[in-house]
């Protein structure tokens, strides 16, 4: 179907510059600002023109961008979808116009797969397992109960979905862990610290666990827990993911315990894309960003050599 795409958006002559119009999320968190600096700067780097939307996290403002970016003309559209659904329509006017679209970050849940080129990103279900292995390493010894609160990241979002979905394939083959809440923190520091006060109050002295779908959310819940006299990465063990400037320096201060990467840094491998989709060029269906996982204990040492 890549190749059949491919050959159908026709050939762009050699030396017209391309143009490619970008829907980004928002600027919800750090991850994202780190994502925006890599797209805004590859552009040039590549020689391709960049327009640039920021959705302020609202699909329907995507919607209008990929819709204006069709009005424009443009040789490729590209967008990280903030949520999974919902896409058909606006999908099938870019292809009705004969405009390849790339998926950068975060995949969307439809029939039709000719309706984007291929998906640039993480795997957050590998994210969410290698979450929920380090839990079953540190608790081994322990007989529980081991108490989870879940600070999820978007409703609906492919992150929070498979983080969700990673942890759980993990822990469910040991009884003694049990999630007693999630609640949706909107990948913000503020959703994060807000659903965290009210967790601290609810479960006060029965959680050992915060599971935070981003590091923004688990500074903000570090914040809460400090609020309410607990000691976060002492009293409670702090799972997170991005592995960020701030969850490391979090890391450093042994307030967050294990860190899972979901590296931002995709600009690069989105321009080449486009590059090789207007060439005609067959693409792979999904390319995947190869990542870690950081410990506290190694969190010093590392932190100077990180980009974001
Ligand atoms: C993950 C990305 C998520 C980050 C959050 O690839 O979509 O969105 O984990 C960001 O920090 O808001």
């Amino acid at each position: 179907a890549a190749v059949v795409a491919c050959a159908s958006f026709g050939a762009h002559a050699a030396d017209k510059q391309i143009t490619l119009g970008f829907s980004q999320v928002g600027a919800e968190s750090a991850w994202r600002t780190a994502n925006t600096e890599s797209v805004k700067s590859a552009a040039p780097a590549a020689g391709i023109n960049l327009k640039f939307a920021d959705a302020q996290q609202k699909q329907e403002n995507q919607i209008k961008a990929i819709r204006s970016y069709i009005a424009q003309k443009v040789d490729v559209i590209a967008f990280s979808p903030v949520v999974e659904s919902g896409w058909e329509p606006v999908l099938q006017e870019a292809k009705a116009a004969k405009i390849p679209v790339i998926l950068t970050d975060r995949n969307i849940d439809v029939k039709d797969t000719s309706l984007y080129v291929t998906m640039i990103g993480s795997d957050f279900l590998e994210e969410g397992r290698r979450g929920g292995r380090w839990l079953e390493e540190h608790y081994k010894d322990n007989p529980g109960p081991i108490n989870i609160v879940e600070l999820q990241g978007t409703v609906g979002s492919a992150p929070a979905n498979d983080r969700h979905a990673g942890l759980v394939e993990i822990i469910q083959k040991d009884p003694k862990f049990k999630i007693i809440a999630s609640q949706s923190g909107d990948f913000t520091l503020a959703g994060g610290k807000q659903v965290m006060e009210a967790f601290a109050k609810t479960y006060a002295g029965k959680y050992n666990v915060v599971y935070a779908h981003n590091d923004d959310m688990a500074l903000g819940a570090i914040q809460a827990m400090e609020e309410a006299g607990v000691h976060p990465g002492k009293d409670v063990q702090v799972v997170s993911f991005d592995a960020t400037h701030g969850g490391f320096q979090a890391m450093v201060d042994g307030k967050i315990n294990v860190d899972v990467e979901c590296s931002p840094l995709l600009g690069p491998q989105l321009m080449q894309a486009v590059k090789d989709v207007v060439a005609g060029k067959e693409l792979p269906r999904r390319i995947k960003t190869e990542e870690t996982v950081f410990v506290q204990a190694d969190a010093a040492k590392i932190m100077p050599t990180r980009k974001y």
